[in-house]
């Protein structure tokens, strides 16, 4: 059975963090959600494919957050991997997946927003700067949650994920990034050694408002840090800006979505 720890706290809505655990060794769990082993291996198939055919992948993040010695450390980053494989696809529609969430953020309608997969190679794994999801999709309730799927045990060694708890509390940060394209909040403030790191072992998921502040440490171990995250939100709630319209974005994964627009002229993105 997945097991709710209620007594770490960092949703918006609930006062509790959600840790969900898939670990392979139990045969439940293996029944009713996709097995860590076969997400793992699809996940690596599809990067092995996208690093053969020379795809643009690299992903770390810009601006002048990075601290000294850093600068060329790595991210491998596919985005919208239900697009690659059905297999995504059903995890997304996960049944205890979905119960969690839709506790968490206090609404039977669940749609997703986006998905994506990080890869932070052995040694030069980049880490990732204080930062709240907010700033790239923000939206009036903030009922939007990260669910970030460990595919690998992730430590601060290997550049596992680091919060800082109640900080969902605070609302929208100043944003302090000095590039367009990317957002991080004052790094003085929330410095990463400063951070509570997350243990979690392979398959295990944690699920934290977008208002959290998070990080990650840089991967300086032999030991891969593989990831999956996908962000959904309430379907009640209302972007507040036009950025980041992902492929099956307001897809519905729990209930309805009463807001969405039928007019025949909406009926494609416009170009
Ligand atoms: O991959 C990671 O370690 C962190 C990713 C993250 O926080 C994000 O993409 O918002």
């Amino acid at each position: 059975m997945i097991a709710v720890l209620r007594h770490l706290v960092y949703s918006v809505k609930l006062p509790k963090q959600t840790i969900l655990s898939y670990s392979s060794d139990n045969q439940s769990q293996n029944t009713e959600f996709e097995d860590i082993e076969q997400c793992s291996e699809e996940y690596d198939r599809i990067f092995a494919a996208k690093i053969e055919e020379k795809s643009d992948i690299e992903a770390t993040w810009a601006g002048k957050w990075k601290p000294a010695g850093l600068e060329s450390k790595k991210v491998l980053s596919i985005h919208n991997l239900q697009c690659h494989s059905a297999i995504f696809t059903k995890m997304l529609l996960n049944d205890k997946l979905l119960n969690a969430v839709s506790e968490l953020i206090d609404s039977p309608n669940v749609v997703l927003h986006h998905t994506k997969a990080h890869i932070k190679p052995p040694e030069i794994g980049s880490p990732f700067p204080s930062h709240q999801d907010y700033h790239y999709f923000p939206f009036k309730d903030d009922s939007m949650v990260a669910v970030f799927i460990h595919l690998d045990d992730s430590d601060p060694e290997n550049g596992g994920l680091a919060v800082f708890p109640g900080s969902h509390k605070l609302g929208p940060l100043e944003n302090k990034s000095d590039v367009p394209t990317h957002f991080y909040v004052d790094q003085e403030k929330f410095p990463l050694k400063n951070a509570v790191p997350v243990y979690a072992r392979k398959g295990q998921i944690v699920i934290f408002s977008y208002l959290l502040v998070h990080a990650s440490y840089p991967n300086v171990s032999n030991r891969n840090r593989r990831m999956l995250l996908f962000q959904m939100m309430s379907a009640d709630d209302k972007p507040l800006t036009n950025a980041h319209k992902s492929p099956c974005r307001d897809m519905v994964l729990r209930g309805i979505n009463k807001n969405r627009d039928a007019d025949h002229n909406k009926r494609h993105e416009k170009e």
